[in-house]
């Protein structure tokens, strides 16, 4: 049995996907044969109630000068990001010389507005492709892992900060209580910690289960956050949901009893005890669920294939890593996966091995059905398809529920 990475208690496996490779580790046919391969499972922890990971990549695999997600490639995300700034700066910065740092800033999405206001800034981001992206557009960046000593040596060099950012990077953490003490070292007294990651009580209700892949560790729940604050002497004071990457939620911390608990923090906490996040047979349903879902998917898949239709895939996201593998989709239902980011183009998708085309080969000529793995920007997607779907082309969603569209 694992131990807990927050508590250090046996943790429960309740889902096991098998063999996985690394969810963003497109390659060429040359590497095929030294492709790594890790056990994806997923547990629950009854002590503290963090559903995480029971295997772990080691972040120099995931994180490096060749990480395939460049965050600006969403227009819609750059919108959120401007309305996540704005929020921050209106509500928690200072009007005197303010310093806010964000903790994986891939390529300057969110700290880039900052920068327009003319405000100190600071990321802290690992791979150093997105980082230098960033910093060709003026944002100031350092290439480095997040930890107890960045977070004092950063305190050292820039000073104390007012707010600490993170979207989509606290969940990829591992060394997270290390993380926390660096945040405390780099925060002032008064300073808030605000950040937004997927959330484990959207995963648990649409099935979202493609979330679940080597770079999502944890799985947060408000209830399991807090038993993790309160061990480094932080409260959650405010909670915001987020109608991003299928449902996420925003989380304000401060040092305890600094901030007052607005009562959203209170309100969430039931709604997940009436969702049942802290029992056992919730992940037991969602595990039954998941084989539901899969099976509905191939049987489509195979069924629109059989008819003769021309079928693809439209964003090579992580989360299309963990559906391929583990529904076993390759090359032989979906012809290409198309996907706007250079550096995933000309590649093949982990594992299975489809082919990654650019966008121009789906306008060009369209498949008679599209698998929309990138589900979690559906509006956008849609919006900038019609033509597809006038021409008589049709989107393949398996998320909230396996459907034609
Ligand atoms: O947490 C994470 C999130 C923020 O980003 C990381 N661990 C990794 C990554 O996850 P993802 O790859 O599942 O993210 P997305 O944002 O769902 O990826 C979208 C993919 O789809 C990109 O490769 C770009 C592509 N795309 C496209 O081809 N056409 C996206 C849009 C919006 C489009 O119109
Ligand atoms: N914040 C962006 C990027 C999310 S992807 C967004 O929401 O779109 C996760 C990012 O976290 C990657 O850019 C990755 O390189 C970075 N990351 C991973 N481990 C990190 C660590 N220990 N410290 C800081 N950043 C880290």
């Amino acid at each position: 049995m694992t131990a807990c990475l927050i508590c250090g208690a046996p943790i429960n496996p309740f889902l096991s996907f098998g063999k996985m490779p690394i969810a963003n580790g497109f390659l060429l046919p040359e590497n095929f044969n030294k492709e790594f391969f890790f056990d994806l499972q997923v547990g629950h922890c009854q002590k503290c109630q963090m559903v995480q990971l029971t295997e772990l990549v080691d972040p120099g695999m995931l994180f490096h000068e060749n990480y395939a997600y460049f965050s600006s490639i969403s227009v819609r995300m750059a919108r959120h990001f401007k309305q996540f700034a704005d929020y921050v700066q209106d509500y928690y910065l200072p009007k005197k010389n303010p310093f806010v740092v964000e903790i994986g800033s891939n390529d300057g999405i969110m700290l880039q507005n900052f920068m327009q206001a003319g405000i100190r800034h600071l990321g802290i981001e690992p791979s150093t492709n997105v980082a230098n992206a960033a910093i060709a557009k003026g944002v100031n960046t350092v290439v480095r892992f997040f930890s107890e000593e960045t977070g004092e040596a950063l305190r050292k060099e820039f000073g104390a900060a007012d707010v600490i950012l993170g979207a989509n990077v606290i969940c990829h953490l591992p060394n997270i209580h290390s993380v926390l003490q660096g945040i405390k070292a780099l925060l002032k007294d008064e300073g808030l910690f605000i950040f937004e990651e997927p959330y484990l009580g959207d995963i648990v209700q649409k099935i979202s289960y493609d979330q679940i892949y080597d770079e999502h560790v944890f799985y947060f729940s408000l209830n399991s956050l807090s038993w993790l604050f309160n061990e480094h002497d932080m409260e959650i004071v405010d909670v915001l949901p987020q109608n991003v990457h299928g449902g996420s939620m925003r989380y304000a911390v401060g040092r305890k009893g600094v901030w007052p608990v607005k009562p959203a923090v209170h309100e969430h906490l039931a709604e997940e005890k009436a969702l049942g996040l802290g029992e056992a047979d919730t992940y037991e349903r969602l595990r039954q669920a998941i084989h539901r879902s899969k099976e509905q998917l191939v049987y489509l898949l195979t069924e629109i294939k059989g008819q003769g239709h021309r079928l693809v895939g439209y964003g090579a996201t992580s989360k299309s890593t963990t559906v391929t593998n583990f529904c076993g989709i390759g090359p032989d239902l979906i012809e290409f996966i198309s996907d706007t980011t250079p550096g995933k183009q000309g590649k093949y998708s982990p594992g299975v091995h489809i082919p990654v085309l650019p966008y121009e080969r789906f306008k060009e000529n369209y498949p008679n059905y599209a698998l929309l793995f990138a589900w979690n920007h559906g509006e956008e997607i849609m919006d900038k398809e019609e033509d597809f779907r006038a021409w008589g082309g049709k989107w393949v969603v398996y998320v909230p529920q396996v459907t034609v569209i």
